[in-house]
């Protein structure tokens, strides 16, 4: 099946043989038709990666230890559930990363909610990654685009609504970790209609001789889809709530105390007249609680209890049409969010960190692809106006005076920012032959964030860095423009498919923090007041980023397969020297599978260099690199049953991956400042059934 060449090296093909009105899309029969049909959804193409949660072998919570097992990916862990994919050195909104083809904003300034924080692996379908910048229909994201697509149910091919259900269950001993979830609804050649839900819930997990205190997890999802078509229309509707309970983030100053999050997205694909149409709205709605008192240990003053409350409301919309060859479209984006901090002990404590900033987006573009003597290619460039404003911040009575100055100083210098922005994408492939080249030229952008943009008091709040630093915003910040070019060929030789990728990306205005400079004394007073006499400020810098990746899977006999994967990546300032904060090492890792159709047994090595190429503006430290082994298995138990799973740290070493985020909570086996170790020797098992 065209899926193992498509898809991540180390698929197990029995265990992806899903009954026909379930696995959406997961078989395209024509790769590419996402750029000629103006379609919802995206089919899978030469240009991406893509792996599921059974055959891409990880037992997190969080999605994106999944997706960090495809070629270029990594993962950057905050928290058992807060997560974050890197791909070829960039993350956060640096890349398109949608949940059910759904864009969103987050809503902790600290990014504890990623977006794959709303792809809970138990209700997982697929992730694919672009294997180089995303077209531009997409939207303006700079980098590669990751979709996690939840499960649901699709169109049937009979006449009558006919049931249908994807359930699983999963135990992860590590955390005694347990998730229980899936699909059931009913389908026919016109009507599907399906709930959703799922349920997880973990503790602190074993580390060799210990635990990691403050990592256990919550979250309940649930929620209802729907959709409906006649001749070539289809109307979808899709309504998802998830809310996440007390969870931990030992790397950041707070834990989750609640996420609220409301999904809303109505789509229509069909056609206007003869021309193909798409319109697809969305609405997310995130509300948040965090504190420093309720799972970690208080501090030692009521004066230091912080509850910060945050939301984040998204609407996006997109209308594309199809005129022959070229797909014209606009869309469009509001994001309003605000971050207020308290103390619960003293009710006139209050500051708004995120005063109501408003950001808007609106854009257009055209695409179209092409054949050239054998090969393919796909050519779009669009145009967006942005713009960012935030209110003046308000604060309470008991706040210190050195902060309320600021706030009025704020005030002062508080305008409307605006940009525009254009982007360029031309990707050029082939389809056949044993030697596929493939190439991406882009120039894109990314317009700062709000919490870059309008963080005006010294805080933690950095989208997830968790170095440590205290930071704060800068209004005047320009669009970050990245120039890049990914290469690479799939080679597939009888038994043998390598994909090796080369990359280079060029940013300018590239945003990271620099030292806040003396002019600015009421920040640095703030900040060094809590803890950090050395704040950064987001600063408009230039950096680049290349390297190599690649995956490999060998046949050796019909029983026996080989697959590995190995990333490469070097992040660079241009304008000084020093080097990219928390940037993945060279890493890999290498599986012998046994399949035989109805079983198969995999041992795993996986492992990443050290990482001395670290960066001094964030103080960042250099790691030792690791080795470690994993058991995966899989069962066809017939009647559409499966069991899999795996023994994860087979030797039970104790080992931290350069990404992982540092432990600041005390009294726990995990020394404070320490890199949180992987879990210790776990035992993994998930039972699905589809029907
Ligand atoms: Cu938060």
């Amino acid at each position: 099946m065209s899926y193992r060449l498509l898809g991540s090296a180390a698929a197990l093909p029995f265990l992806l043989a899903a009954p026909p009105a379930l696995a959406e899309e997961a078989e395209p029969a024509a790769p590419l038709t996402d750029t000629i049909v103006v379609s919802g959804q995206r089919l899978s193409t030469p240009l991406d990666s893509r792996t599921d949660p059974v055959s891409g072998h990880a037992s997190a919570p969080d999605a994106a230890a999944l997706a960090a097992r495809l070629p270029g990916a990594a993962l950057i862990n905050n928290g058992g559930i807060s997560g974050q994919v890197q791909y070829r050195g960039l993350f956060s909104d640096r890349l398109a990363i949608r949940v059910g083809g759904q864009s969103f904003q987050t809503g902790g300034p600290n990014a504890m909610d990623p977006p794959l924080h709303y792809a809970p692996a138990i209700l997982l379908e697929s992730i694919s990654v672009s294997r180089g910048a995303a077209p531009v229909s997409e939207g303006p994201g700079m980098g590669a685009m990751v979709d996690a697509r939840l499960k649901s149910v699709d169109f049937d091919t009979g006449p009558d609504l006919a049931p249908v259900a994807s359930l699983a269950t999963s135990y992860r001993s590590a955390d005694e970790g347990f998730a229980a979830g899936g699909v059931v609804g009913l389908a026919s050649e016109r009507t599907r209609i399906n709930l959703i839900a799922s349920w997880e819930e973990g503790g602190d997990y074993r580390i060799p001789r210990g635990r990691a205190r403050d990592t256990g997890y919550d979250r309940v999802t649930y929620g209802l889809s729907a959709g409906f078509r006649t001749g070539g229309n289809r109307l979808s509707l899709d309504y998802r709530r998830q809310e996440t309970g007390p969870s931990g983030n030992p790397p950041f100053a707070m834990d989750i105390d609640y996420f609220h999050t409301d999904f809303v997205r109505a789509g229509f694909d069909g056609k206007i007249g003869t021309l193909p149409f798409d319109l697809t709205l969305g609405f997310t709605d995130v509300r948040h609680g965090m504190n420093n008192y309720a799972l970690r240990p208080p501090p030692a003053s009521p004066a230091q209890y912080r509850y910060s409350y945050a939301e984040a409301q998204t609407f996006t919309g997109t209308a594309r049409l199809g005129i022959g060859p070229v797909r014209i479209g606009v869309d469009g984006m509001t994001i309003d969010r605000l971050v207020n901090i308290t103390n619960p002990n003293n009710p006139a404590f209050v500051i708004g960190s995120l005063e109501n900033v408003r950001q808007w987006r609106i854009g257009a573009f055209a695409e179209t692809r092409f054949d050239l003597g054998g090969w393919q290619a796909d050519l779009g460039a669009r145009i967006d106006r942005h713009e960012g404003r935030m209110a003046n911040p308000l604060v309470g009575a008991a706040v210190p005076a050195m902060i309320a100055n600021l706030a009025a100083a704020t005030a002062t210098g508080n305008a409307p920012r605006r940009d525009t922005t254009w982007d360029a994408v031309l990707r050029i492939w082939r389809e056949d032959g044993a030697v596929r080249p493939r190439l991406v030229l882009a120039r894109k952008t990314r317009v700062p964030n709000a919490v870059e943009r309008f963080s005006w008091l010294p805080t933690e709040a950095s989208g997830g860095l968790a170095d440590g630093n205290i930071y704060i915003g800068r209004q005047s910040l320009k669009p970050e423009v990245s120039w890049s070019a990914e290469a690479g060929v799939d080679v597939i030789a009888g038994p043998v498919t390598f994909r090796p990728s080369l990359f280079y990306r060029r940013i300018d205005h590239y945003v990271q923090g620099t030292p806040v400079p003396a002019t600015m004394p009421a920040q640095i007073a703030i900040a060094t007041m809590n803890g950090d006499a050395t704040p950064l400020i987001a600063t408009n810098v230039d950096a680049e980023l290349y390297g190599f990746d690649a995956d490999l899977t060998w046949q050796i006999v019909p029983q026996v397969r080989l697959d590995g994967t190995v990333s490469y990546v070097r992040g660079k300032r241009r304008d000084i020297a020093d080097n990219l904060y928390r940037i993945a090492p060279l890493n890999g890792r290498l599986a012998l599978t046994w399949d035989t159709g109805t079983w198969s047994l995999s041992g795993e090595v996986i492992g990443a260099a050290r990482q001395n190429k670290v960066s001094a503006t964030n103080g960042e430290a250099a790691s030792p690199g690791w080795v470690a082994a994993n058991l995966w298995f899989g069962v066809d138990l017939g009647g559409a049953i499966t069991l899999s799973g795996g023994v994860e740290n087979l030797f039970d070493r104790r080992y931290a991956d350069h990404l992982a985020g540092r432990n600041r909570v005390p009294l726990s086996d995990v020394a404070v400042g320490d890199k949180l170790p992987a879990p210790g020797r776990s035992l993994f098992v998930r039972v699905g059934i589809d029907f």
